[in-house]
């Protein structure tokens, strides 16, 4: 498995699917090329070089896992599988999962160069503006920060997006006060104290894929990250913080995060997962930048959100959980799980065996869909991932007016563009969902007209003889 973002970029290489970029600039061009190579349907990763405005060597990679390929990639699961099979073989792995603990080692390549003090200047590095209407430079927009719980001395190390304000100030955004990194900043806060923190921009995939995960309280992510390398993620202490940072980090940032009483910045509009621009600019915590510490020729990891359906990963890996809740529920037969629309679709696939069967998943599943207003539940022939074939289910085994049941007061965010200001500023954030079952009605299931079109086994079986022929 890679060691590092700069292993992983050699193996995207290797399967072809990198493509290099010169002289494009950081201000709205690197987020719009980044956005058209991710709505191709061979979607390739970019690294940025000869960024305009920026010595040559500061690069940007970006598309690092849009793709199904390359998520499974990122996860040590074989790149050459169909996704479906790759998102149950991410399933399963996922379910036997050890943590493993970080290892300290004596060298760190982040520290090949520093900064400190007065000498800060973050406008070296290239952040770009992703999109048009973007509040200023993301230089964070799938880097990881890392805290230290005060009680109990865990790590905290997820997403949170990061804005540059100036020489040595940048803002951490969180959706909501139950982040972690939240919930510790403010018990730092509340001793009268700022919080330490570190900002890894340019970060292993493993740790990347990580710190999306929805871990608990206490499971650091760095152990979750060790667990899909199957090795310890190896840490330096950072010289500032001691906080244990990525001995292989592109770039980090070590400082404190102010306590929001006393300091804020306002903070994006930033375009958001839906395509949309949720808020105007919010005050958000600020980070005193006091040390900068950077590899050379270093590389940041960029992952902009971008209209569906794009996403930061090309497997649907919310779905992976949903499947995994569905089995923990003890709903049986289920034979896939897929999202689309950038998660806000789910479809769930499976054998009926009884009436009540594919409510029963489609309740669980809608139960555990962040932010999805449809919810689909299809048979075992229907391929989940394809979206044709869903919608070739919904249009032939729904009937609109005994099949669909909306569900109200359900999970959303206040990111979700359809709730009216009205309700957002009365701190609303659910919305209802459609529960569609496009399966053959149960009662009269061995009565409905038999299909023409070839079983999943038998359309691979062609696929192998014959595709050679048909490509
Ligand atoms: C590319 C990317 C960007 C993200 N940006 C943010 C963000 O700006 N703020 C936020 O609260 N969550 C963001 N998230 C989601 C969190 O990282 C994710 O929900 C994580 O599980 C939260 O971890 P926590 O439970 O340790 O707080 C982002 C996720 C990804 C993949
Ligand atoms: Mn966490």
């Amino acid at each position: 498995m890679y060691k590092d973002l700069r292993e992983f970029i050699e193996l995207v290489d290797k399967l072809g699917a990198l493509r290099r970029i010169e002289e494009a600039d950081p201000r709205f061009e690197i987020g719009a090329v980044t956005e058209a190579a991710a709505g191709r349907p061979d979607g390739p990763a970019l690294l940025f070089d000869g960024i305009k405005g920026f010595p040559r060597g500061f690069r940007i990679f970006t598309n690092a896992t849009t793709s199904p390929q390359r998520a499974a990639l990122a996860l040590g699961i074989d790149p050459g599988l169909r996704p479906l099979d790759a998102l149950k073989a991410w399933m399963e792995k996922r379910k036997t999962l050890q943590p493993r603990a970080p290892v300290v080692v004596k060298d760190a390549a982040f520290l090949q160069h520093t900064v400190r003090g007065k000498d800060v200047d973050l406008a070296r590095f290239p952040a770009p503006i992703w999109h048009r209407h973007d509040g200023g430079p993301f230089i964070g927009s799938g880097s990881i920060v890392i805290m230290r719980d005060p009680d109990g001395g865990w790590i905290n190390a997820s997403i949170y997006r990061v804005q540059v304000h100036g020489r040595d100030k940048v803002t951490v955004q969180f959706d909501h006060a139950g982040r972690h990194g939240a919930i510790i900043a403010k018990k730092y806060w509340e001793q009268g104290k700022p919080c330490p923190l570190a900002i890894v921009n340019g970060e292993d995939p493993a740790l990347f894929v990580a710190g999306f995960e929805y871990l608990p309280a206490g499971q650091s992510e760095y152990e979750f990250a060790g667990a899909i390398k199957g090795a310890p993620i190896e840490v330096h202490p950072g010289p500032l913080t001691g906080l244990p940072i990525p001995a292989h980090a592109e770039i980090v940032f070590e400082g404190h995060l102010l306590p929001v009483s006393e300091t804020t910045l306002p903070e994006g509009p930033f375009g958001e997962f839906t395509g949309y621009y949720a808020s105007q600019a919010r005050p958000a915590p600020v980070m005193d930048v006091s040390a900068v510490h950077h590899r050379s020729d270093p590389i940041l990891l960029g992952s902009p959100p971008m209209k569906p359906p794009r996403f930061h990963f090309g497997l649907p890996f919310r779905a992976a959980t949903i499947w995994q809740n569905l089995d923990a529920a003890g709903v049986t037969d289920v034979v896939g799980a897929w999202q689309h629309v950038s998660q806000l679709m789910t479809v769930v696939a499976l054998k009926q065996r009884y009436d009540g069967h594919a409510k029963r998943a489609a309740l669980v599943a809608a139960a555990h869909s962040y932010m999805a207003r449809l919810v689909v539940v299809v048979d075992e022939d229907v391929d989940p991932s394809n979206l044709n074939d869903v919608m070739w289910a919904v249009a032939t085994r729904c009937e609109p007016s005994e099949q669909i049941d909306i569900v109200r007061n359900a999970w959303s965010s206040a990111l979700d563009p359809r709730i009216s200001p009205d309700d957002k500023s009365r701190g609303v954030t659910s919305h209802s969902k459609v529960i569609i079952e496009a399966c053959r009605p149960f009662a009269w299931i061995e009565q409905f007209p038999p299909t023409s079109a070839l079983s999943l086994t038998e359309a691979r079986a062609i696929e192998q003889k014959w595709g050679d022929a048909l490509k």
